[in-house]
């Protein structure tokens, strides 16, 4: 599906880091709506290797703040035509999505979220336990006795799940196709950096192949967003969590919604192949690593079974994990930095599948004009700096 490019050019418009589905969705429409195609994107891996292809796939635009709702609202609306501008199939599937609350206090929060989700057009309702039964009548609404039972949901209809992988590969050859240069297995060794008198400006970046001049450097990886940013001199408050997720053999259908329980710490949904695919809340320590664990494993069965007793002789099938960059607000870091030329597209912890699609549209709009998004101003780097915090804490899929 790509071209394999022996060389690199000596000078690029635009380097991207992270041939992930955010930094392919970059190259694809900067090369399809600004008609920017001298781009190279670079990675130490290979294509969708790091949280691309590691994530549990989940879909939905249910988020608290207005300026999360509007910017994964857009999303939503982009991923529904992705496989007809792709002409491949990403499964694409809209499922519903009930997030599952035990306590008064999360349904006070289901409620807000609803009434936000409604005021930007998005559909989202508090319903009770009886439509959650109706819904799913094989989950256990008391939670086999050993927690309190739920007592409602947060139910947004377009709630999908899709192909992760076919994603990136998606992007990644539409941008190919376009004149794109995708170089995998290329690892960013240090950025260069002049300053004239108007501040530090991006002149050109090192790699293990080679020095590439460019102006203009987008970095959309995660895990080793800390690393990238000392290399221009600039510090975020993101902390690394690994962030753990496992499949089951594949079972005939007999989920079709994506459930999610803060309070049970987890979410599941069932894939076109018949896998159960679930996770859990991020591991509590900060970590450079993609290890997985038995730990892991066991206690997300042990909620699953609470909620779903008769999958106790289901087996396992797979498990692994992904770097989650972690933000205060639980909102990501996108645009323009303090060094000219120089854009994140950052801080996805536990969200960056599902905005993929707007994220290429936004950081590719910001790159050519050298100017953010309006979709992005909320997400903006100096927000931490000002106490200006986008708080998308209420909205993550399970309690981090
Ligand atoms: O944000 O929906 C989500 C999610 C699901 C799993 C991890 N994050």
């Amino acid at each position: 599906m790509f071209t394999r490019h022996e060389r690199l050019k000596s000078a690029y418009d635009v380097v991207i880091i992270g041939a992930g589905g955010h930094g392919l969705a970059a190259a694809y429409y900067l090369a399809r709506d600004h008609g920017m195609t001298d781009v190279a994107v670079l990675d130490q891996s290979y294509i969708g290797g790091g949280n691309t292809g590691r994530n549990t796939t989940i879909i939905r635009s249910n988020y608290l703040t207005p300026d999360g709702v509007k910017f994964y609202d857009e999303s939503v609306r982009l991923w529904r035509d992705l496989s007809q501008d792709f002409d491949l199939n990403l499964f694409y599937s809209t499922r519903g999505h009930f997030t599952l609350a035990h306590t008064d206090s999360a349904m006070r929060t289901m409620r807000w979220r609803a009434e936000v989700n409604k005021h930007f057009g998005v559909q989202s309702e508090a319903v009770d336990a009886k439509t959650v039964a109706e819904a799913i009548p094989m989950m256990d609404l008391s939670c086999g006795g050993h927690g309190p039972p739920v007592l409602g949901a947060l139910y947004h209809a377009p709630g999908a799940i899709a192909r992760h992988d076919a994603v990136a590969w998606g992007y990644g050859r539409g941008a190919d196709r376009r004149g794109v240069e995708i170089h995998q297995e290329t690892q960013l060794l240090g950025v260069e950096l002049e300053d004239h008198g108007s501040g530090p400006a991006v002149v050109g970046v090192r790699t293990n192949r080679g020095r590439i001049a460019t102006r203009k450097l987008l970095c959309a990886v995660a895990g080793s967003t800390p690393g990238v940013l000392a290399m221009v001199g600039l510090r975020s408050p993101i902390h690394i969590h690994p962030l753990q997720a496992m499949v089951s053999e594949p079972l005939k259908p007999w989920l079709d919604p994506i459930i999610v329980s803060g309070s049970l710490h987890i979410y599941v949904s069932q894939s076109a192949r018949g896998e159960l695919v679930m996770g859990a809340s991020l591991d509590p320590y900060e970590l450079h690593s993609t290890r997985s664990t038995l730990d892991f494993a066991e206690s997300l069965s042990a909620h699953l079974l609470e909620l779903f007793p008769f999958l106790s002789d289901v087996r396992i099938v797979r498990q692994w994990a992904g770097m989650a960059d972690m933000t205060p607000d639980f909102a990501p870091i996108m645009g323009k930095t303090p060094v000219q030329g120089f854009y994140l597209d950052s801080g996805w912890g536990t969200w960056g599948f599902k905005a993929t699609p707007v994220c290429g549209k936004t950081m590719s709009y910001t790159v050519a004009n050298d100017q953010d998004h309006p979709l992005i101003r909320g997400f903006a780097f100096d927000r931490f700096a000002h106490y200006a915090l986008t708080g998308e804490k209420g909205a993550a899929s399970v309690g981090h």
